[in-house]
C-alpha cells in the first residue's frame, strides 16, 4: 500500500513527509525534486515569502545513492523563514504567545473555524492551514511522479485562466511549448499580457485572484482504478486529491459540467478497433475515465481555485476577544498563487495514478513491475 503523511507549519524550522510502499530499485534524482520545488515558488503574483525561501529536499531514509530500498523514505524541506520566527514558532522551551497573535479571523480561510474546533488561538491554525505545506506535498508527489516517468507516463499542466481574462487553447502541441515558457503557465502569449495587467489591477485595489487550472495524464493503459467499489473509482480518488489542495473549490473532468446540458449522443466517446493498438475513441469527452477506470485516453481534468482569503483590501469580521467589528488581519501573502498551484496539482494527480498503478500492479521491486506493466501493455494491444 503507497500511502504518505506531512507534518510541519510555515513558519515553524520545517516540513516533514514520511513515504511508504514505493517499490525498491527506483532511480529517484534529487536533483528532480528541487527542480519540482523551485517552480512551485514561482509566478508573477507571489509575495515577499518566496524571496526568502529557496526550497530545497533533504532526504534522510529509505534511498541509497540514488535507488529506493523499498523502506520508508522521509524527507525534509526546511522554513528558511524560520530563522524570524524562532522565539514564536519553537517547540520544547518558552515561547512569545503574544507578537504574532492573531485576532480578527479572515473571511474564506481556515482561521475562525479552526479556532473554534480545536480551541486555540487563529495563530495555531493558519500555521498548518498554510499553503506551505504544499512544498512537502511536491516533493512527495515527485517521487511518485519520477516512477509514472519510469513506466512512460507523462504529467502536464497548464492555467486555463486567471480570474476573468478569456484565453484562447486548441490544445495544440505548440501551445503546450508555449505553456513550458510562460510565466502564467499558459498557451496564449497574447492572454499572457492581459494577465499581467489584471494582477497589476488586483494589486492596485489590494485583491486577490484564482483561477481554472488543467491537468493532463498521458499514455496510460485503460484499467485503472476500478467500479467494484465506491472508494476505487479512480475519479473520486483524483477529485479528492485535487479538492485537499488549499483554495480548490471544484473539480470536473473531460467536459465536465458542459455535459449535463447536452444529449447522451453529443457526449459520449464512440469506441473503434484498430489493429496492433486495440481499442480506441474517437474523441475524449470523459476526459479518460469511465466507471471509475482509466480508459485508454488521455485523463483530463480541471479545477477552479478560489482568491486567496489573505487581502490587503479586508473584509469585516469580529475579534475574537472583544466581539467588536473590526477588519480581517493582514497577513503578508501573495495575490496570485495560480501557477505555483498547478505545479502542486500536477504532483497530487502523480500521487493518485501511482497508488492506482501499484494497486492494479502490486510490486516491491521496479523489476516487477515493469515486467507485468509491459505484459499488460501488451495484452491490451493484442485483444
Ligand atoms: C500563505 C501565506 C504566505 C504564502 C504562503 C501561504 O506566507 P507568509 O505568511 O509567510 O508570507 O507565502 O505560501 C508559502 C509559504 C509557500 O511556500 O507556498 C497562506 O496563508 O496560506
Amino acid at each position: 500500500m503507497l500511502r504518505y503523511l506531512t507534518a510541519g507549519e510555515s513558519h515553524g524550522p520545517k516540513l516533514t513527509g514520511i513515504v511508504e510502499g514505493l517499490p525498491s530499485g527506483l532511480t529517484l534524482s534529487k536533483q528532480e525534486i528541487d527542480r519540482a520545488l523551485q517552480e512551485r515558488q514561482k509566478g508573477p503574483g507571489r509575495g515577499g515569502r518566496m524571496k526568502i525561501e529557496q526550497d530545497e529536499v533533504l532526504i534522510t531514509a529509505g534511498v541509497r545513492g540514488e535507488l529506493t530500498t523499498g523502506a520508508p523514505i522521509a524527507l525534509e524541506v526546511k522554513n528558511r523563514d524560520w530563522a524570524n520566527w524562532e522565539n514564536v514558532m519553537t517547540s520544547g522551551k518558552d515561547v512569545d504567545w503574544e507578537s504574532k497573535k492573531v485576532l480578527a479571523p479572515r473571511p474564506g480561510h481556515a482561521d475562525l473555524t479552526g479556532s473554534l474546533k480545536y480551541r486555540t488561538e487563529i495563530r495555531n491554525v493558519l500555521e498548518r492551514a498554510s499553503a506551505r505545506e504544499t512544498a512537502m506535498r511536491v516533493a512527495v508527489g515527485n517521487l511518485a511522479r519520477q516512477l509514472l516517468t519510469d513506466l512512460g507516463v507523462q504529467i502536464r499542466g497548464r492555467v486555463v485562466t486567471v480570474g476573468s481574462v478569456d484565453l484562447h487553447w486548441e490544445n495544440t502541441e505548440q501551445e503546450w511549448e508555449r505553456v513550458a515558457q510562460s510565466e502564467w503557465k499558459v498557451g496564449d502569449l497574447d492572454g499572457e499580457q492581459r494577465l499581467f495587467e489584471q494582477l497589476a489591477e488586483a494589486r492596485r485595489l489590494g485583491e486577490s485572484l484564482g483561477g481554472i487550472l488543467e491537468i493532463q495524464v498521458l499514455n496510460l493503459p485503460a484499467g485503472l482504478g476500478s467500479y467494484v467499489q465506491w472508494d476505487r473509482k479512480l475519479d473520486g480518488r483524483l477529485a479528492h486529491a485535487v479538492l485537499s489542495v488549499q483554495a480548490m473549490k471544484g473539480v470536473s473532468f473531460g467536459l465536465g459540467f458542459e455535459a449535463a446540458k447536452r444529449f447522451g449522443s453529443e457526449v459520449h466517446d464512440p469506441i473503434v478497433y484498430c489493429s496492433g493498438e486495440g481499442y480506441k475513441r474517437t474523441q475524449n469527452n470523459a476526459g479518460g475515465i469511465e466507471g471509475g477506470m482509466t480508459n485508454g485516453e488521455p485523463v483530463i481534468l480541471q479545477a477552479a481555485m478560489k482568491p486567496i482569503p489573505t487581502l490587503y483590501h479586508p473584509l469585516r469580521t469580529v475579534n475574537l476577544e472583544t466581539k467588536a467589528e473590526v477588519q480581517a488581519s493582514i497577513e503578508r501573502s501573495d495575490i496570485c498563487a495560480v501557477p505555483a498551484a498547478l505545479v502542486v496539482l500536477e504532483h497530487v494527480v502523480a500521487w493518485e495514478i501511482t497508488q492506482a498503478v501499484l494497486e492494479k500492479f502490486p510490486a516491491d521491486t521496479m523489476l516487477e513491475l515493469k515486467r507485468v506493466w509491459q505484459e499488460y501493455r501488451e495484452y491490451l494491444k493484442l485483444q
